[in-house]
């Protein structure tokens, strides 16, 4: 195996062996072969619709092939389950190859019925072996197929930030929102991957990979506000009530509220977990009494925290880390949607879109004692851009005024490294005349600290999950237009962002679409990134590495 699409991966440079997050060899081979197969799906798609595009749209542009639609949740789906601790089960995986390969030589069918050839078409779109040597192929088509370490490079950075678009287009479609725009760039971008690019064409894919970014996650904020309301400053309690609980993490609204309305009178509270905790601050969420509060910190906490909790645990999307071999909570762990661990109880989808059925959750949970109550102050959430701009002439009046001297964007993942103690304590470094906007489970390696106020505006702006990272983008866009400057990086912001997995890969890449320069990167820069890569992105955006915690405060602070 070889995989180095996280933070964490071996040595800084690569997985070979067990993935440090514990993705076994098996698993790592199969989710290869997955990104093969849909690669040649793609192309294959791709190949069919340069032949027989749709209709002659009224844009005067060919609608895409009757065919091309079908294909995009399936797309999503596969690439959303490779993303890092999401899909722990090798028959899902088995089951998705065999799904790819179907879909795929039902497309290369409709070529060749278009007139059309598959003698010329790359390996990804013809290959079929049978499922016992699916081990020996996927050893051979994974990352260090692609033998040079640039194309590599920039292959990857693509195929990664890809899985962070499907990820969060997913979360759309599960609402009912789609962008065709976005489900042809995935397609597209998988295609790409199968023929030889120049250097410049890959680059522009990338690049053009943070613009569909930036589109998918206004999309996700469509389909989130007007679905629950928009994000209200919020207090949630962090401490623990005395009935049976059930505690939901990832990232999916969707889940939390079907399994709200099924647990409404059942004497069960449910307790956020993670990246849900922004769920308790839309307000059609919130109504639900029953929501009770958050339970624990950023997700690699989970194998004590999942123990403690004692109740039911509802895994929606990433991150999901194996159990502990001493643990008590499998039994009562539940996966849904594309995530799955072998021994867990899957929740399947229900047709159309329909509320699936979380009663056996729900039973699970009448079994169990209530949580045991951690340590930790209430939080403070729910600024979200909506809420941010209500407070817009208080907040261009501290600045204005100096009160406010500079706007720290510090979003993105947490992680298990204690390198990432960097970020507690450049937190809490940060003088008092600077406004921390934080998204994604970073922030929970401060968002118990007491920052205090500037002018009645919290020190501590928490926009959301990692995909809210759109609420930071519109902020400063409306920071922009409110203070009259011209360019982007004139705003008295600054971008210091953590990472871990692939959507935070995506919302680094929309940061870059959008013109951002200077973002610090850390705690390591992603090893992906080839030294001629890094170097085009450090000479371009000048992002930057993490630094110490006294001088990147004081350069954050000095806008150097
Ligand atoms: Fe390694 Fe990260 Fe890949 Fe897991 S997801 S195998 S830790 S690089
Ligand atoms: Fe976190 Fe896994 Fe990335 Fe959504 S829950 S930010 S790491």
């Amino acid at each position: 195996m070889f995989c180095f699409q996280c933070e964490e991966t071996a040595s800084a440079t690569g997985c070979t062996v067990k993935g440090t997050c514990g993705k076994p060899e098996t698993t790592a081979v199969l989710q290869d072969l997955l990104i093969f197969a849909v690669r040649g799906l793609a192309w294959t798609a791709e190949t069919l619709n340069d032949l027989a595009p749709g209709p002659e749209a009224a844009t005067g542009r060919a609608a895409p092939h009757a065919r091309l639609a079908e294909q995009a949740p399936f797309l999503r789906e596969a690439l959303f389950a490779t993303i890092t601790n999401v899909n722990w089960e090798d028959d899902r995986f088995r089951a998705l190859i065999t799904e790819a390969l179907d879909r795929r030589d039902a497309l290369a069918e409709a070529v060749r019925a278009a007139g059309g050839s598959m003698d010329a078409a790359p390996e990804a779109a013809v290959w079929r072996a049978p499922e016992a040597t699916w081990l020996d192929t996927g050893a051979h088509v994974g990352v260090l197929a692609t033998q040079d370490e640039d194309q590599r490079s920039l292959r990857e950075l693509l195929l990664i930030g890809v899985k962070g678009i499907a990820a969060y287009a997913q979360h759309a479609a599960v609402l009912g929102r789609t962008d065709p725009q976005v489900d042809a760039f995935i397609r597209e971008a998988l295609a790409s991957t199968c023929i030889a690019l120049s250097r410049e064409a890959m680059i522009e894919l990338v690049l053009r990979a943070g613009s569909v970014a930036v589109s998918a996650m206004a999309v996700l904020d469509a389909a989130n506000t007007d679905t629950y309301g928009h994000p209200t400053m919020t207090r949630v309690s962090t401490g623990a009530g005395d009935r049976p609980g059930i505690l939901v993490s990832g990232h999916d609204l969707k889940d939390l509220a079907d399994l709200l309305e099924q647990t409404a009178g059942t004497g069960i509270d449910v307790y956020t977990h993670g990246e849900m905790l922004p769920a308790h601050a839309y307000p059609s969420l919130a109504r639900h009494r029953h929501l009770v509060g958050n339970y624990g910190g950023a997700w690699w906490q989970q194998t004590t925290e999942f123990e403690s909790f004692h109740g039911a645990v509802l895994m929606t999307t990433n991150c999901l880390v194996p159990p502990r071999r001493a643990n008590t909570y499998l039994s009562r762990l539940f996966t849904t949607g594309s995530v799955g661990y072998p021994g867990a109880v899957h929740i399947p989808d229900a047709p159309d879109g329909a509320a699936k059925d979380f009663s056996a959750v729900i039973e699970r949970a009448r079994q169990c004692p209530p949580p045991q109550a951690l340590e930790g102050p209430d939080l403070s959430i729910g600024f979200a851009h909506n809420q941010v701009l209500s407070l817009a002439d208080q907040v261009v009046e501290a600045v204005s005024s100096g009160a406010v001297r500079r706007f720290v964007v510090m979003a993105g993942c947490d992680g298990r490294h204690k390198a990432r103690q960097y970020y507690t304590d450049l937190a809490a470094a940060l003088p008092d005349d600077a406004i921390i906007l934080t998204a994604g489970c970073a922030k929970y390696r401060y968002n118990s600290l007491d920052l205090g106020t500037i002018g009645g505006v919290p020190r501590l702006l928490d926009a959301g999950q990692c995909n809210d990272s759109y609420s930071l983008v519109k902020i400063a866009l409306a920071l922009k237009e409110a203070l009259g400057v011209e360019d982007i990086n004139d705003l008295p912001i600054a971008y210091d962002i953590a990472w871990y997995e692939q959507k935070a890969v995506a919302v680094l890449l929309a940061l870059l679409s959008l013109g951002v320069k200077g973002i610090r990167l850390g705690p390591t820069l992603p090893a992906f990134l080839s030294p001629a890569v890094a170097e085009t992105l450090v000479s371009t955006f000048d992002l930057k590495p993490m630094g110490t915690v006294s001088g990147d405060c004081a350069a954050i602070m000095a806008d150097a």
